[in-house]
């Protein structure tokens, strides 16, 4: 490890949990779950860690069980600092090996769990919903056949002799490719209870994501919208799922995207257990190359369910987390979780991580990352439209990427104006999904908040803002004043050359040269793109190419 980074965090934590500051600690959420997206294998795409940017995975490499137990142990100690007591250690896609941790590979799990036990966090693992016959014993998963319902009442009982406190199985169903329900004409629920039935015995859980959606959209039909899915298919399901189902529900309607509303779904399913799931692994916001403090976002949802679930960020790069700055939305995750008051985490964070720093530093710090996740809102897709990302590995600006396929994200943009007109009115009809008053609010265009304003209409370019500038307009000047802010980041960081480690300072200069080229590259996309689709140029005559 490498110093003031990682060890301040753990040992200044160890301070704060043992209450020595302010007395007694209580959580809000009962569950505070980190989410793995490790594989054994190494996916041909995907790699060993789905959207890990840290490196490796601290459990498996190239098919292998890694055994660094030290290690392993080290990142309990950190992650029970946070406040986590629930790990969920694989990918929810399970592919052919992963699923054998189930069964013949359930050792390397128990002996996983062994090092999470010691600082009091369950050990959860994602299952393939196929595995009855994915692993050769059955010709179908079908929920309702008994021979199925044997065969994981039996895996359970199997995985809890290895693991004694077993936390459960997460599950990621008709999903995405994945298998599911569906395939034998059943619902969510069933499959879901299925699970609860073999594990409930054993005090485990199963922890189901909604995320289920059709990845396979024309754009001509506007009846089928991604946002509606997830609410869709489980709020008809409210009252069905067994008491030890806690439905995962992620925190926008779509796909973690850098501004999204909060999910529909987390107000809508008041006779089943919820979890709210993050993305703390900055797929969409930067891959931990870029500075994002993502507190205030994750903000918008808490008291919405009691259980938090967050896809970790973590991989065996020396300071855990890719970019050093990245541990503060770790630490914020596994904060929020315990105490839902979002003002001062960032500055725990720092106070914590950097336990002598003087006030130059903590000002540096907080001018890098205050505002970060702002910042990054600005220089990439605008008010709240979403999804302008190179298809597939979703680095870097690619307006048109997603446009022309069936993934249904698209974003409309003509010569006449752009955005997604998910109104009762004339669109989708998404906007009903949300109780009073927000579904009056989002659906007429007086009253929807700018930042979500091509969410949930489709616009003219003149169209004017509550701010009081056009959407073209708007579009020039925040890309405009996001680059240049990552700029002043830079001014500001090098004022701190001398108040940590040279590794450290190195390894965050070094990554806020790449966050401006980005974002400088994010900015003429996105300005030339739609100054060429609108034709209407920049007031202020700005350099568009
Ligand atoms: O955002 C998408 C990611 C997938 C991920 C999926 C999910 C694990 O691009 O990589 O798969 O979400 O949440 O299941």
């Amino acid at each position: 490890m490498i110093a003031d980074g990682p060890r301040g965090l753990i040992y200044g934590l160890f301070e704060l949990a043992r209450g020595s500051r302010t007395g007694r600690y209580e959580p809000s959420y009962s569950r505070r779950m980190i989410d793995h997206w490790d594989n054994v294998d190494v996916h041909p795409v995907m790699g060993q860690v789905e959207r890990g940017y840290s490196g490796g995975s601290l459990f498996w490499a190239d098919g292998r069980f890694r055994g660094d137990l030290d290690r392993i142990r080290t990142y309990a100690r950190l992650l029970a600092a946070t406040g986590i007591n629930a790990v969920t250690i694989n990918n929810v896609n399970v592919h052919a090996t992963e699923a054998r941790l189930l069964t013949d590979r359930r050792h390397e799990v128990a002996v996983i769990a062994d090092q999470f036990r010691r600082y009091g966090i369950t050990t959860h693992l994602s299952i393939n919903f196929a595995a009855p016959v994915l692993l050769g014993d059955l010709p179908t998963a079908d929920p309702l056949d008994p021979r199925v319902r044997r065969w994981w009442t039996a895996a359970a009982a199997r995985m809890v002799e290895s693991v004694p406190d077993f936390g459960g199985f997460l599950v990621k169903a008709d999903s995405e490719g994945q298998p599911g329900p569906f395939t034998y004409g059943r619902t969510h629920a069933d499959g879901a209870n299925m699970l609860a039935e073999a594990l409930a015995p054993h005090g485990a859980v199963v922890h189901w994501r909604a995320f289920v959606y059709n990845h396979r959209q024309d754009w001509r039909d506007r009846s089928t919208d991604r946002a509606r899915a997830a609410y869709d298919h489980f709020t008809p399901l409210d009252g069905q799922f067994a008491d030890t189902v806690i439905v995962q529900v992620k925190h926008g309607p779509i796909d973690f995207q850098p501004r999204e509303p909060v999910s529909p779904v987390l107000t809508a399913m008041p006779s089943t257990r919820l979890a709210v799931e993050w993305q703390v692994t900055q797929e969409y916001t930067g891959q931990q190359r870029h500075v994002c403090y993502l507190g205030p976002m994750w903000a918008q949802t808490l008291g919405l369910a009691p259980e938090l679930s967050a896809v970790s960020n973590v991989g065996d790069d020396p300071f855990w987390t890719g970019h050093p700055l990245a541990q503060a939305n770790l630490y914020a995750a596994g904060r929020l979780a315990w105490n839902p008051d979002p003002i001062n985490v960032l500055d725990e964070w720092i106070t914590l991580t950097f336990p002598s720093a003087p006030s130059t530093l903590r000002s540096i710090l907080h001018r890098v990352m205050d505002d970060s996740w702002l910042t990054y809102e600005r220089y990439t897709a605008p008010l709240g439209v979403g999804f302008m990302v190179r298809p597939g590995h979703h680095y870097g600006p690619d307006v048109d990427g997603y446009e022309y396929t069936p993934w249904g994200t698209y974003h409309f943009a003509d010569r006449n104006g752009v955005g997604v007109d998910r109104t009762v009115a004339t669109g989708t009809g998404f906007t009903a999904q949300y109780p009073p008053p927000q579904n009056s609010r989002y659906e007429s265009l007086e009253t929807c908040p700018d930042e979500l304003l091509l969410f949930f209409h489709h616009v003219p370019y003149t169209h004017v803002l509550h701010n009081g500038s056009t959407v073209i307009q708007h579009i020039y000047d925040t890309h405009f004043d996001g680059a240049a802010q990552v700029e002043a980041m830079i001014t500001t960081w090098r004022q701190a050359a001398d108040l940590v480690t040279p590794a450290l300072h190195t390894r965050i200069t070094e990554l806020l040269d790449e966050q401006l080229r980005s974002a400088t590259e994010w900015r003429d996309q996105i300005n030339t793109y739609f100054y060429r689709k609108s034709g209407i140029p920049d007031h202020l005559g700005r350099p568009i190419h």
